[in-house]
């Protein structure tokens, strides 16, 4: 399989073999012909039943859809092939057959229903639909990674078997953890919090998150992805910027490499957001969605910001923008409140445009204060100690946040559901594969 070309590079007058999956027969009497398909495309395979071996031409037309095949032959110019050439064989070879039954039609000729999808999500991924989504989730991750590095910060990797939550005690995934109390990791916010006061000061991680989550919702995971962000030495304010840049660098990215994917999935108006999104108070967001009079009952300073009225509001707003200066009450812990006014924090959600992206904040770098916070929360100081006694030894003041990898691959592409940005999404129903 060395000497193998792929698809898209097979020029007229060469001499090639390619490998790839059998897409398609058509046989139309005297001529038929055999779609070979690989991860750059698909080339057409002509088979001249009269000037051909009868063995070459029956294990290339009648081989099973979707078999692994190797093709070799000369390349030649052909008007009326799809890509323009075509290989006329001198031999193919069926590597590895596939049933003649599949779960589901990889051309895509015959929709599926998600979950199908799913449970086979190796045929579902040699749908070009399906394969783009993937490949612009990659371009998602890789432009953020070289953003951060814009940025000036390290890439780390934290424990996802741990001692305590963050996010709010009930959802939390027990584990054992020969013989202790143990969970899956909520989110990365106390370690990363712990390296801004190490030698690396500014830090992103992009590793999985596991929450316990009750509810089946088209846009919540049991496990996802978590892009986060810490810095020493910025505020809240430098936070969002920072937030701002990674989010359009990731549109970016799939605007300038992703063009064909694009394509695939139908969008001829991919849009970069515009630099700097509207930042929106807490107050000012409660007063628009009662505005919209979209809700039944009046929010109230307090009130946590319901899946209506964020859909009323982003209706309202329309892209990308950030709500700020939240009570404090509803922060973690670990939010900062503003230095004259406790009862309002510096934590700061990200809305793309009616669902929550990104959450993030200044941090509470103070030791005493952030002690008093966790009893505040009705947290034991103690089982935390492993954080804060960093705290007692030059914390520098600091802000980060955290973007939902899924969340930001689903808004970008307007997808109906967060599975369809999972190879493999683990939620309420499904645990394999
Ligand atoms: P024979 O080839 O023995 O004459 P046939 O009548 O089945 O038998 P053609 O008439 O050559 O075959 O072609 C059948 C159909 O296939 C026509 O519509 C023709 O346009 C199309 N066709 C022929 N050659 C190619 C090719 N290399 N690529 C794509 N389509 C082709
Ligand atoms: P938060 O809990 O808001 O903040 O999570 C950050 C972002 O992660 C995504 N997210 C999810 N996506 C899919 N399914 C879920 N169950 C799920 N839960 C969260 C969302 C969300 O905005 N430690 C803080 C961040 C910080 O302050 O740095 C945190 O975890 O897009």
């Amino acid at each position: 399989m060395n000497d193998r070309t792929t698809t898209a590079s097979a020029e007229p007058g060469d001499d090639v073999t390619v490998a790839g999956w059998a897409h398609e027969i058509r046989d139309l009497g005297g001529i038929a012909f055999l779609i070979v398909r690989d991860r750059t495309g698909k080339i057409q395979v002509k088979f001249e039943k009269d000037a051909m071996d009868d063995e070459l031409v029956e294990t290339g037309t009648e081989v099973a859809r979707e078999s692994v095949v190797s093709v070799s032959g000369a390349v030649e110019e052909e008007e009326r092939a799809p890509t323009g050439v075509e290989i006329v064989p001198d031999s193919v070879e069926v590597i590895a057959p596939a049933d003649p039954e599949l779960p589901l039609d990889p051309s895509g000729k015959v929709d599926a229903e998600l979950p199908t999808r799913l449970d086979n999500r190796t045929l579902d991924l040699r749908r070009e639909e399906a394969k783009a989504i993937f490949e612009i989730r990659a371009e998602v991750l890789r432009s953020a990674r070289e953003a951060f590095r814009e940025l000036g910060s390290t890439e780390i990797t934290t424990p996802k078997i741990v001692a305590t939550g963050t996010e709010g005690g009930t959802e939390l995934f027990p584990i054992t953890y020969f013989g202790q109390e143990a969970f899956m990791n909520q989110s990365p916010q106390l370690f990363k919090q712990l390296m801004v006061g190490s030698g690396l000061e500014r830090v992103f991680e992009i590793g999985p998150i596991f929450r316990a989550e009750e509810h089946n919702t088209p846009r919540h995971l049991n496990e996802a992805t978590s892009i986060d962000f810490e810095s020493a030495f910025i505020d809240h304010e430098e936070a969002m910027d920072a937030c701002e840049r990674v989010v359009q660098a990731a549109y970016e990215g799939v605007a300038g490499n992703c063009a064909d994917q694009l394509d695939t999935l139908g969008y001829d108006d991919f849009e970069v957001p515009d630099e700097a999104f509207p930042r929106l108070t807490y107050e000012e967001a409660i007063e628009r969605i009662n505005a919209t009079g979209e809700l039944d009952t009046q929010l109230v300073w307090g009130d946590d910001l319901p899946t209506e009225g964020e859909k009323a509001l982003g209706d309202d707003v329309g892209g990308h923008y950030f709500v700020t200066d939240w009570p404090s009450e509803i922060k973690p812990f670990y939010i900062k409140d503003y230095d004259d006014d406790a009862e309002l924090s510096t934590g700061f959600d990200l809305m793309a445009p009616d669902m929550e992206l990104v959450s993030g904040g200044q941090r509470e770098h103070r030791y005493d204060q952030l002690v008093e916070g966790f009893e505040a929360q009705g947290l034991d100081p103690e089982a935390f100690d492993y954080y804060t006694k960093m705290f007692r030894y030059g914390m520098p003041p600091h802000a980060g946040w955290a973007i939902g990898g899924e969340r930001l691959v689903m808004t970008m592409l307007d997808l109906p559901n967060i599975r369809e940005a999972v190879l493999f999404p683990r939620d309420r129903q499904r645990l394999s594969p």
